[in-house]
Formats: C-alpha cells, sequence, structure tokens
C-alpha cells in the first residue's frame, strides 16, 4: 500500500512531520491500526535497524528515526489500546549501579520502544534489588542491563544471583549489553541473552518474550 511504503520510507529518513502526516492520513483512509503500525513504522524502524547494523546510518539518525516513529505512534497509540492490540510486552532496563553511562542505554529503550515494546526506565546508577523489584512491581518479563565499565560489569551477575534467590529465574529473563560486556561473558554470569547493539537487543528481546509466551 502506497501511504504505508512512503511512511516507512519517511521514517528511515527520520522525517517526523511527514511520518506523523501520513500517519494521520492512514487512520483517515480507515486503514486498521494494527496493519499502519506493522506494515508502515515498524516496517521502517526493521529498515532503520539493518542499516544501523551494517554501518550504513549512525547514531543520530536512529535518534531521528526514533523521533518519527513516536510522532506517528503518538496517533496510532490510543487506537491500538481502544483496539486491544497488545504492545509487544513490558521490559525494565537501566545502566547498572556505579555505571552513570546511559546513551547507549536510552538508544536501547528508543528502539525497543520503537518496535513496539513497553519500557520502564530505571535511569543509571540501577542497585540490583531495584531492577529485580521494578520488574515484579510492573509484572515486566524481561530486565535490560547496561554497563560501560568493567568495574560494573559484576553488579550483572548480582542481579541473576537475585533473581536466582528469589526463585524468579525463568520467569523473568535477563539481557545485558554496553561496549565492555561479551557473549562469553553472559554466558558467564548466567544471563538468558546478549545484546551487541540496539538492534540487536530488540532481536534478542523478541525471542526472550517468544521463549517466554511458549
Ligand atoms: Co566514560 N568511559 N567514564 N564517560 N565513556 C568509557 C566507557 C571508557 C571506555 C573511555 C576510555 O577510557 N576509553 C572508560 C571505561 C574503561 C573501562 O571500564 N574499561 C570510561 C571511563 C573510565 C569513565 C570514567 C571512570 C572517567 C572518570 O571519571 N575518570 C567516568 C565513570 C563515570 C561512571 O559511570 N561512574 C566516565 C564518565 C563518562 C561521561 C559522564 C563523561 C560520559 C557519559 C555520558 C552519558 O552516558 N550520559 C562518558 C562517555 C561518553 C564515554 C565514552 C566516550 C562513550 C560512551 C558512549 O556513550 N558510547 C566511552 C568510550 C567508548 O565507549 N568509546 C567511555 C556510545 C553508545 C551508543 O555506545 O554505550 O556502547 P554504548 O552502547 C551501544 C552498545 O554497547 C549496546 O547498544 C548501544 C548502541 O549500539 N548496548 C546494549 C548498550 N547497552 C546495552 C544494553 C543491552 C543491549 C545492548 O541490553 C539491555
Amino acid at each position: 500500500m502506497a501511504v504505508l511504503d512512503e511512511m516507512a520510507a519517511n521514517l528511515v529518513q527520520g522525517a517526523d512531520e511527514r511520518v506523523s502526516e501520513l500517519t494521520r492520513r492512514a487512520i483517515q483512509d480507515g486503514l486498521p491500526p494494527k496493519r499502519i503500525l506493522d506494515e508502515g513504522l515498524l516496517a521502517g524502524m526493521t529498515r532503520v535497524g539493518e542499516l544501523f547494523k551494517c554501518h550504513e546510518i549512525y547514531l543520530p539518525d536512529v535518534l531521528m528515526a526514533a523521533q518519527a516513529m513516536n510522532a506517528g505512534l503518538e496517533h496510532l497509540k490510543p487506537l491500538l489500546v481502544r483496539e486491544g492490540v497488545p504492545m509487544l510486552g513490558r521490559v525494565v532496563l537501566g545502566s547498572v549501579h556505579g555505571d552513570l553511562h546511559d546513551i547507549g542505554k536510552n538508544l536501547v529503550g528508543v528502539m525497543l520502544r520503537g518496535a513496539g515494546f513497553e519500557v520502564v526506565d530505571l535511569g543509571n546508577d540501577v542497585p540490583p534489588e531495584r531492577f529485580v523489584e521494578a520488574a515484579q512491581e510492573h509484572s515486566a518479563p524481561v530486565i535490560g542491563m547496561s554497563a560501560l565499565l568493567t568495574t560494573t560489569m559484576p553488579v550483572m551477575g548480582r542481579v541473576v544471583n537475585l533473581l536466582q534467590q528469589r526463585g524468579l529465574a525463568g520467569r523473568i529473563k535477563t539481557i545485558i549489553g554496553g561496549a565492555p560486556v561479551t557473549e562469553k561473558f553472559a554466558r558467564e554470569i548466567g544471563v538468558d541473552a546478549y545484546g551487541y547493539d540496539a538492534a540487536n537487543a530488540v532481536e534478542r528481546v523478541k525471542s526472550l518474550m517468544d521463549t517466554q509466551a511458549a
């Protein structure tokens, strides 16, 4: 459908006003909100993820695309809620205790929101207990943690231990990322997933939600 293709293309360009306008037009044309979301906004955001992954676009482009995504979502959100179309799921996200770096974590949050997840952003310097309590409080099946300092990486393991101690491991899944974090480290501390960048984090969270639902 032309309007949805145009919407996706404009989202990739970060043209927020145009995406907003096209979303309004698609709604006026009577297209189902879920279809506008899937074939317009999410199709564009998926393309952004691919381009970012292969370094054809960069951080500012992703942030602009995310802004355009949000401009379209503003019109769709009330309709999706009314239609009872569930958001993809809820994720508690934060930079771990001792770590004030939050640019990457924020980008992961933007990409997750853009992909249709609800994100409970705890900010930075988040103690292990707070991650676990927030996941319970918000009934979030996934905790996402970011660390940029080698000295703060061990905090991620403390969250895993806490989940195990409280009998929540398996019910609440964990994903970690950040420049010094590796797949090997993720395996060693027993988290459920590792995301090497924001786009990959979205893919991994989707898989975690799928295994959760299965
Ligand atoms: Co600091 N810093 N910093 N810093 N800083 C690093 C991390 C460092 C590598 C610089 C260096 O020495 N080369 C070094 C760490 C060394 C180490 O531990 N081995 C360092 C240091 C030492 C420090 C201080 C200790 C400096 C000091 O005070 N002496 C201090 C620590 C403060 C603290 O946290 N307690 C400090 C402070 C700061 C600033 C406040 C000035 C600022 C942060 C501002 C902010 O975040 N609001 C800052 C910055 C900007 C950096 C660098 C330059 C850039 C980090 C960044 O934002 N990158 C950084 C050097 C570097 O990494 N090249 C450095 C861009 C961002 C998009 O990438 O966060 O990696 P990143 O996120 C990526 C992926 O990693 C992934 O997706 C993102 C997008 O692709 N990802 C996830 C991230 N989280 C994820 C979560 C997931 C999945 C994927 O699942 C949940």
